[in-house]
Order: C-alpha cells, then structure tokens, then sequence
C-alpha cells in the first residue's frame, strides 16, 4: 500500500495509442497555508517520496535540456482535462509538435480522444493508483519520446489529492476546477492549489446553473497561493481558451528564452 495515498501502484500498464488503433472503446476564511504531508511511517514515506524526486529531477532535466515543455493537468474526476486538452491540440495555433501522455486507473478512452486529432498518445493505467508518478513518466518517454522543441502534455490521474504530491520532472502543474465542484475546493485540497502554475476555472458556461462565487474562488486560491495565475474558460462556448493559448505560448517562450540564456553562459 502506498504510505502517501493508499494505492499500491501494482498492475500498471503503458499503451501507446494510435488514430488507426484497430482498438476501439468498448464501450474564506484567509488563513496562511503550509504544505505540509503527514507521514507516520516516517522512514518508508521518506524514501519514497526521495526515490520520485530524484528521477522527476532526471526527468526534468532531459525535458528541459531538450527544450520540451511539460505540462502536468490535474483536477477531481470529469473537470474537462481531456476536453481541454483535445480542443487544445485542434485549435491552439502553435508551431510546436505536441504528445499527450494519459494517466487513468482504467480503460485507454482518453488517449484514444487524444489520438483522434492525430496527436501522438500514451495511456499509463495505473490500476488501483490514484496519481502518476516521475518513474511512469520516464517509462513513458522511453516507449513514445518527444521531439525536441515540442510541448508534453501529461493528463493525471482524476484526483485532486495525491497527484499534487507527485513531481514529475513536468515544466508547470495547471490545476483545473469546474464551476460544479463548488468554489470552496481551493481551501478543502490545497496542495493542489499551492503546487500549480495556474488555476484553469472550467465550464464557465455553467455558471448560471451552479452556486459557485468565481471571485470567492480566486481569494481562496490565492490564499494558498499568492502567485496562481488564473483563467476562466469554457471549452463548451469558447470563452477564455484565448488566453489559455496565450499562457502556453507565454511559457514556450521562457522556455526558449531560459534555453538561449544558458547557451550564451556556456560559450561565453
Ligand atoms: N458544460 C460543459 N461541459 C464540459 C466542458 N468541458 C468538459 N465538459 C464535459 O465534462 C465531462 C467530463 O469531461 P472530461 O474532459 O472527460 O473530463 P476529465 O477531467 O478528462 O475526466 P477524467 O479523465 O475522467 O478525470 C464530459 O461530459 C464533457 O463533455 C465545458 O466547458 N462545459
Ligand atoms: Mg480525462
């Protein structure tokens, strides 16, 4: 049993998956946070945790020193990662290749959503686990590697809990909240929230029909974590997915950026 979150990790399988797949689917208070993560079993959890971080630094060392950007998506179950991720990579207008790796406890139906824009795919089950981790990661890259100068994006496991714990080596987390779940899920999971890059609140065109207060929202992310971007956006109607390709072109270019900065330092 994992001591972190009570999954055991075992009968985890890697596919990639391709268009032509011949498989088909079968189918506020403020308050100041500190992350921290209990542990009773001090020695196990630490060595586990240790053991992640140092292939998630290998990881993100090969990503970044190939100039790939990796972004890790995590949310509750049914938020709209994948929704968002499949109108990503049919209209955001970026010249850089892109591949998808899909974490989920069962089935291949996200990567096979993936693979039907023609976009390179990989779905990791993880059986009983709730999360990916740096070592499913690495696998992954062995089996399906990325070009160079491209953008990785990593689907994680539907759980807003044990994902925020697990470095992978990615470049940013981008937490996704719908406007269902309730306004108050910042101050209720905040790892998540106190770990990510960016706030993606979803399914804006919801709003109407749900009690979810978007400013109430914000100020509890943001007492978690004073720097968290944040984007509203609706992959239903459209709005806000502007500025979601912004934000990624934003960080394509500070990874080029950071890349041109180091070669200047080392030849010079
Ligand atoms: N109204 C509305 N529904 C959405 C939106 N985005 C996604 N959905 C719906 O939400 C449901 C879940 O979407 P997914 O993209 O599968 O969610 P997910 O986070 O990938 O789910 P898991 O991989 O199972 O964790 C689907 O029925 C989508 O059609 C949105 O912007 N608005
Ligand atoms: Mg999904």
């Amino acid at each position: 049993m994992c001591t972190t979150c009570g999954c055991d990790g075992e009968k985890i399988t890697l596919k990639p998956v391709h268009a032509t797949s011949p498989e088909t689917c079968a189918h506020a208070e403020q308050r100041v946070y500190t992350p921290t993560t209990t542990l009773r079993k001090l020695d196990v959890g630490t060595s586990l945790m240790a053991a992640n971080r140092a292939v998630a630094d290998d990881n993100r060392d090969k990503l970044s020193r190939r100039n790939i950007l990796a972004i890790n998506l995590l949310s509750s179950p049914g938020a709209g990662k994948t929704s968002l991720l499949v109108k990503t990579l049919t209209d955001w207008q970026s010249p850089a290749p892109r591949q998808v790796i899909e974490g989920d406890q069962q089935t291949a139906h996200d990567a096979e959503r993936i693979a039907s824009t023609g976009t390179p795919a990989l779905q990791i089950n993880t059986g009983k686990g709730c999360h990916l981790d740096s070592r499913m990661i690495q696998s992954a890259l062995q089996m399906q590697p990325a070009s160079d100068n491209s953008v990785l994006f990593i689907e994680n496991v539907g759980n807003l809990v044990c994902p925020a714990n697990f470095d992978l080596g990615e470049t940013h987390k981008v937490v996704i909240l719908s406007v269902a779940e309730g306004d108050d899920k910042p101050l209720k999971y905040p790892d998540a929230f106190y770990h990510a890059s960016l706030m993606i609140i979803s399914k804006t065109d919801l709003l109407n029909y749900v009690d979810f207060d978007v400013g109430r929202c914000i100020q509890y992310a943001r007492s978690i974590n004073a720097g968290i971007k944040i984007i509203q956006l609706s992959v239903k109607d459209g709005s806000g997915l502007s500025d979601w390709h912004h934000w990624l072109d934003h960080q394509l270019e500070a990874l080029q950026q950071a890349e041109s900065t180091e070669m200047t330092s080392r030849d010079g």
